[in-house]
This record gives structure tokens, sequence and C-alpha cells, in this order.
């Protein structure tokens, strides 16, 4: 795919984000049909299905050679990273976007051959889109955004969930402590595109998570890496795009710091 094509794919998209932010904003004054997925916690609304449907019908109608993972099932088996893949969470953030109605986005990255090329990340509620071309920079609406800088710990603000602070079987938790402590605050959002683009962005420094799966990560992943932060596995891996992973996006230099961190403590045990 050459540049024009890619620079016609993202208009193309962009417009369909918007498009589906509108439906998400005309949801709000009707009432959700919402239901549990795997357990009480895992919530999905008539719109997470919507969205997606609304996404993968375009995208099937316009350009039959793409693919699609998305989460609410509509897109299609997809083993390898040939061609061009759409990652899509039509509505990340889902029990914000039931109990808040803000605080969730719609999140898409686009690869080609395996290489993320276009991401959307787009905050409905707040009206705010994150978005980047491979080699263009990143940009927050109209306005482009500055390359990040490094930082160090004791001047960082870290996204991350109590709940990987309390036992459980992905991480000795322990390890995560230190990270807490000296670091200048922690947040969690809990809507991982969110927090992702905002590493990407500077608001936060860092991001630390146990378990996301591809549409979570994918369009934050591109964002990261246009922004020229780090992200990686929690023990300092290449993500696989195609599978869950453990996610740690950062700035370059407390990418480092952080990961010597959780090495030491392994090591300690
Ligand atoms: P989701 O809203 O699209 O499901 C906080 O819950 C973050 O973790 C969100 O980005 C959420 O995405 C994601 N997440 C991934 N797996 C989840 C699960 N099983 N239950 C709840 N949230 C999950
Ligand atoms: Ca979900
Ligand atoms: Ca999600
Ligand atoms: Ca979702």
């Amino acid at each position: 795919m050459n540049d024009a094509m890619i620079d016609a794919l993202y208009k193309q998209a962009k417009e369909w984000v918007y498009e589906a932010g509108a439906m998400i904003k005309d949801s709000f004054s009707r009432k959700l049909d919402i239901t549990y997925k795997s357990h009480q916690a895992d919530l999905v609304t008539n719109m997470d299905k919507n969205i997606e449907k609304f996404f993968a019908t375009l995208i099937h109608e316009h350009y039959p050679d793409h693919k699609i993972i998305g989460e609410e099932g509509y897109g299609d088996e997809v083993k390898k990273m040939d061609g061009t893949l759409w990652i899509i969470d039509p509505i990340d953030g889902t029990t914000n976007f039931v109990h808040q109605q803000s605080n969730f986005a719609i999140s898409i990255g686009i690869f080609v051959d395996g290489v993320g090329v276009i991401a959307f990340i787009y905050d409905v509620a707040r009206d705010e889109l994150f978005h980047c071309v491979k080699g263009q920079g990143i940009y927050l609406n109209d306005q482009k955004l500055p390359s990040l800088r490094t930082n160090v710990l004791a001047e960082s603000v870290v996204a991350i969930n109590g709940t990987w602070l309390t036992p459980n079987p992905k991480i000795d938790h322990q390890s995560l402590i230190p990270i807490v402590r000296k670091s200048r605050g922690t947040r969690s959002y809990g809507t991982a595109a969110l927090e992702l683009a905002y590493v990407a962005c500077g608001r936060i420094d860092a991001y630390i998570t146990m378990r996301l799966s591809p549409w979570d990560f994918a369009a934050g992943y591109i964002l990261i890496g246009e922004a020229g932060g780090t992200i990686s596995t929690v023990s300092g891996e290449s993500v696989n795009l195609l599978e869950k992973n453990s996610i740690f996006a950062s700035k370059k230099g407390l990418h480092e710091e952080i990961l010597s961190i959780i090495y030491e403590g392994a090591k300690s045990e």
C-alpha cells in the first residue's frame, strides 16, 4: 500500500469513527440493553455490538480484501498479520460507558503486513480524537503533539489497576509495590485504550496492566510507537498483536527504570 492509499484509507476510517461516535452520543438518551459476558464485571451492551457491526459491514463492503479482528464477534478468523488488518474495539471501557457515560473510547488500529499504519482512539464524551498515520506524528484532534521525552519514576504518574497489587495469578504483585511507592502518583481510568492514548500524549508517563486482548491495545500500540514511547509486555518482551499480552507502555528511560524494578522484585523471590 503506497502513501496515497494509506492517506485515503485514513480519511475514510476517520469519517466512520466520527459517525460511530455520533451513534454513541445519540444512544445516551435511550435505554441501554446491558448483559453479562463471562461474569458480573464483564458487561456488554447493544451499542458495543451495533458499533462493531457498523464498522465490520462498511469495511467488508468497501474493502473486501481487508480483515478484521473485533471484540464482539463481527470480525474474521485471523491467524496471521498478512494484508490489511483492522483491529477494533467498538467501546473500550464498557463499564464506564454504562456507569458514567464518559471515560470510554472507540479504538481502531490498522496494520499492513504486520506494520501499524493508522490509529484512532476516540474519546466520544470529551470529543477527543487521538490519531496518527505512521511517520506523520500523533495528533489530538487537529493539534500535532510533540514527541515524548524521557522521565524518571519519581516525577511520573503511572496508570495501574489496583487489582494487580493484590495477589493474582499473573504477576508477583509485590514486585509492583515499589513502582507505586516511588512514583509521583497512580491513576486508573478503566479504559486501556485511553490509558495508552494518555501515555502517547504525555498526560501520564506509564501504563502497566497484566492482561489485555489485541483490540484493547492495537491502536495504542501504534500511537505509542509514533509518539516515540516504548511498549512491551511487563517482562520487556515484544508484544504479540494476535494474542493476549501483559502491556507496559511508557516514555523511554522510564521504561528501563521500571523494568529493572520489576526484575529486581522477581529476583528477590
Ligand atoms: P472493555 O471495556 O472493552 O471490555 C478495564 O476494564 C479495561 O480492561 C478496559 O479497557 C476493558 O475493555 C479491559 N478488559 C479486558 N478484558 C476484560 C474483562 N474480562 N472484563 C472487564 N474488562 C476487561
Ligand atoms: Ca468487553
Ligand atoms: Ca477493551
Ligand atoms: Ca470493548
